[in-house]
């Protein structure tokens, strides 16, 4: 009933928003749900880039859909879920093995592709 409403509020208010669309990203997340209430983008499924979408992180994992490592400890959240399968909302033990100056990642670094 309000959903319009919300769209049309979300189409003037951020730029990656297709107006037409509920869910820009299809992410599951409505565009108006994403800027306003969990402040991701509503054009990128992953705003942070950790491997979860916006939705999973909201809806299914509780982590922080702006931050790609909720608990602080060494790994992403997505890392956690999918491949370690730790708990992403607490501070792994693995946090002993693996301190590490923390330092941005690299906006160019790819790994080998052919
Ligand atoms: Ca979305
Ligand atoms: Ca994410
Ligand atoms: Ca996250
Ligand atoms: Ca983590």
């Amino acid at each position: 009933m309000t959903d319009d409403i919300e769209v049309l509020e979300c189409a003037s208010c951020c730029a990656g928003c297709n107006p037409t669309l509920n869910d820009t990203d299809s992410d599951g997340l409505n565009d108006y749900e994403e800027h306003i209430d969990y402040n991701t983008d509503p054009a990128n499924q992953d705003s942070d880039g950790d491997d979860l979408t916006d939705y999973e992180e909201v809806m299914i994992y509780d982590t922080l859909p702006n931050n790609p490592n909720t608990d602080g400890d060494c790994m992403d959240d997505g890392y956690e879920v999918l491949t370690a399968l730790t708990d992403p909302l607490v501070g792994s033990d693995l946090i002993q093995t693996c301190i590490r100056p923390t330092q941005p990642k690299l906006p160019s670094f790819q790994t080998s592709e052919s």
